[in-house]
């Protein structure tokens, strides 16, 4: 196996130095207070456990601006198809909107008072662009932007970094057939310049846009998110190439308009592959599988191309590419943003595609939402894989929680132990892959708290803090305090 750059050793080596310096410090000043040795040696020795994460890892937490801002119809904000679909009988969660929702847009300044208290350093939240450009196009609207600007100011008032998401499924309801129009991709990357010109003075990350999958497919395939629709597969696939070519427009757009050094990168869901077993066949055929499996999105990005596979695949339904997209699409990243949730399973076998994906046994375990399945190791494998495929020169883990059932304790408290086991568990494996080496740089919690869990409204909590929708209190979980602890120790135990 090759590795993304660096050695084994060389991390390794240094963190056991540290390690060892403070146990013996540790065991000196035991001895100084009398206690006995053995004992004391051994608990220090327990030390060893610490896996600290490399130096400058930035912690972070995500929210999205539907989820969480409220304030729909003010300031000149137009709704977003987000807006249209969640007032429409029958597709979310007992009709519940994001009209309110944290109401972030009034209480921004809070909210990074509870990044603060977790000694984070970066904030991931994203834009409206209907809050910016409410037809979508044309003029821009000034008080949506200042917004943005409070919002950023405050942060970094806090010395909290900011982490912009540009797209994060709201789309400007005005925009003639949206994802299905190629204007809309033009659309986006003039909304690109405009915020890169406006804010990357201050801001030094920007994702183009977060999880394909969500607004094409469930958008326009299956019809579960905004704007519902269930079209055929030829269209279907036009919206994903449409969808890609916003992204890299977009790059260009904020190579072109950011302040230089901007870094840009995308925030991607890429299905992830874990081998059933650890040998050389299996870790070759979840590769494949992650490479294959992702042929609309993630590798076209990363290759400048759609795999034959995937053209195969679709046949006379293939997207219809212009003379100069590929190369848009593929335009270099600075890094890649993972949203990682849950693992698929793959196996080897003598077919042409050479693996099979797993069929799912009924007990295996998951968390609230029917869909989030718990194996942790996912993290390990979606930063291997994709860094074994591309070798990008950065990655984030740009999400990663769950959902839970909390409920308020007689004495206040939410004692989410199974968001903490989830977390510990994932933050574990994306240790190791820190340990040998892959470019890791951040991690980003979803979520900072309770939010509108699109057409699952109010009913699936994701929050390291209890949101109150009907008072907007918020009240740390154990998972807060426990993620406090993470990030000031940079490691878990
Ligand atoms: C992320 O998606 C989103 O970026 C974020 O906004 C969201 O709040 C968070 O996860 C938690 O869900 O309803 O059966 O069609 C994670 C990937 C893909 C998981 C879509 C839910 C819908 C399954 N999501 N999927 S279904």
């Amino acid at each position: 196996m090759v590795r993304a750059g660096g050695t084994l050793l060389g991390p390794m080596k240094n963190l056991t130095r540290r390690r060892f310096g403070k146990t013996l410090a540790g065991a000196a000043a035991a001895v100084a207070a009398g206690a006995s040795l053995p004992r004391i040696a051994l608990a220090q020795l327990a030390k060893a456990g610490l896996l600290r994460f490399p130096d400058n890892f930035v912690w972070g937490c995500s929210t999205a601006a539907y989820q969480v801002e409220g304030a729909v119809n003010e300031d000149g904000r137009k709704p977003s198809v987000w807006d249209t679909f969640s007032h429409t009988p029958g597709k979310t969660f007992q009709g519940e909107t994001g009209d309110v929702a944290d109401d972030s847009y009034h209480l921004y300044k809070e909210d990074v008072k509870l990044l603060k208290n977790l000694g984070v350093g970066g904030y991931r939240f994203s834009i409206s662009w209907s809050r910016v450009f409410p037809d979508g196009t044309g003029q821009p609207n000034e008080k949506g932007l200042a917004y943005y600007q409070r919002v950023v100011d405050e942060l970094l008032k806090n010395n909290i970094a900011p982490y912009i998401t540009l797209f994060h499924w709201d789309l400007p309801q005005a925009l003639p057939g949206g994802w299905q129009s190629r204007d809309t991709s033009k659309a986006f990357a003039d909304y690109a310049a405009y915020i890169a010109k406006h804010l990357s003075d201050r801001v030094g990350h920007f994702f183009t846009i977060n999880e394909f999958t969500c607004f094409t497919d469930l958008g326009y395939k299956t019809g579960r998110f905004a704007p519902g629709l269930k079209l055929p597969d030829g269209e279907v696939n036009q919206i994903r190439h449409n969808a890609v070519l916003a992204h890299g427009l977009a790059v260009e757009a904020i190579r072109a308009n950011g302040k230089s050094g901007t870094q840009v990168g995308l925030a991607e869901n890429a299905t992830v592959y874990v081998p059933v077993i650890e040998d050389q066949k299996q870790i070759e055929a979840a590769r494949r599988a992650t490479r294959e499996e992702n042929a609309p999105f993630l590798t076209a990005l990363m290759e400048g191309k759609y795999t034959d596979g995937y053209l195969q695949r679709e046949g006379a339904n293939a997207p219809k590419v212009e003379a100069g997209d590929m190369k848009i699409i593929g335009n270099p990243l600075d890094f890649v943003g993972l949203n990682v949730y849950t693992p698929e399973y793959v196996r080897a076998d003598s077919s042409a595609a050479g693996y099979i994906v797993e069929k799912r046994q009924t007990s295996y375990p998951r968390m609230a939402s029917d869909w989030l399945y718990i194996g942790p190791e996912v993290i390990y494998w979606a930063v291997r894989n994709v860094s074994d495929i591309w070798r990008p020169k950065a990655l984030y883990i740009t999400e990663n929680g769950c959902s839970a059932d909390d409920v308020v304790t007689a004495n206040g408290r939410i004692e989410d132990t199974d968001r903490v086991m989830y977390l510990r568990n994932h933050l574990t494996h994306l240790h190791r892959a820190a340990s040998e080496s892959y470019p890791i740089k951040g991690y980003f919690l979803w979520s900072l708290m309770d939010n509108y869990e699109w057409a699952d409204g109010y009913s699936k909590r994701f929050g390291l803090h209890y949101v109150d929708f009907k008072t907007q209190t918020r009240t740390p979980k154990l998972s807060a305090e426990w993620y406090r602890e993470v990030v000031s120790r940079n490691a878990v135990e």
